[in-house]
């Protein structure tokens, strides 16, 4: 399996470069934000209790993530592989998920982190809200996401670094030259 995790702060790009990833590598996309908002609007019981910690740009808890991840990582496992999309969050969701793929015999092949700098983010994110309206998407919300992001998230980076699988990329210029260079990455990888 070719299993690629997308990293970066909130508004580095991870969602607009996965689903030119997912064309190109025949692989499935899993978001944790795309599937948490599915649930909210089927006002589910767990789509209720992520409502007000997304709203507020806090992280869902790890064990209610997990086990909504591994529950899709079973159903698919005869995939060719998975690009996961805001997910590893946490340091704890990271172990998580090594345990869920080496249960269907995979692992990780590469980690991506797109750089980009803060202000860019934020006028990103608010370029977004004036065109999407996600809840989210406003000033107070997106600064809390960056700092859960530089204060927990970004401790993830240390997980993959370890096992020499990580790799940075300029989440900076046009989206397709972006792409560019995390194909580079990936054909490394593959
Ligand atoms: P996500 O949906 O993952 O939100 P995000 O971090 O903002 O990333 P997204 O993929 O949407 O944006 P992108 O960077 O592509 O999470 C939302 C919330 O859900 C979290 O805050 C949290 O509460 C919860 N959650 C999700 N996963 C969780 C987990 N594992 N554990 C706990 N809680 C979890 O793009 C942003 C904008 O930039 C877009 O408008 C795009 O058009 C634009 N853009 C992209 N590339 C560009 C470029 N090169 N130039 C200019 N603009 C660009």
């Amino acid at each position: 399996m070719l299993n690629i995790v997308i990293f970066g702060p909130p508004g580095a790009g991870k969602g607009t470069q996965s689903k030119m990833i997912i064309e190109k590598y025949k692989l499935m996309h899993l978001s944790t934000g795309d599937i948490l908002r599915a649930e909210m609007a089927k006002k589910t019981p767990l789509g209720m209790e992520a409502k007000n910690l997304i709203e507020k740009g806090d992280l869902v808890p790890d064990e209610i993530v997990n086990k909504m991840m591994k529950k899709k990582i079973e159903e698919n496992a005869d995939q060719r592989g998975f690009i996961f999309d805001g997910f590893p969050r946490t340091p704890e969701q990271a172990e998580a998920l090594d345990k869920m793929l080496a249960e269907i015999g995979s692992g990780i092949s590469v980690m991506i982190s797109l750089e980009v700098d803060e202000q860019e983010l934020i006028d990103r994110l608010l370029k977004r809200a004036e065109i999407e309206g996600r809840k989210d998407d406003n000033i107070e919300t997106i600064k809390n996401r960056i700092n859960v992001y530089n204060e927990v998230t970004s401790r993830v980076m240390n997980h993959y670094k370890k096992t020499g699988r990580s790799r940075s990329v300029s989440g900076t210029g046009s989206i397709e030259e972006i792409f560019e260079r995390i194909c580079r990455v990936i054909d490394d990888f593959a």
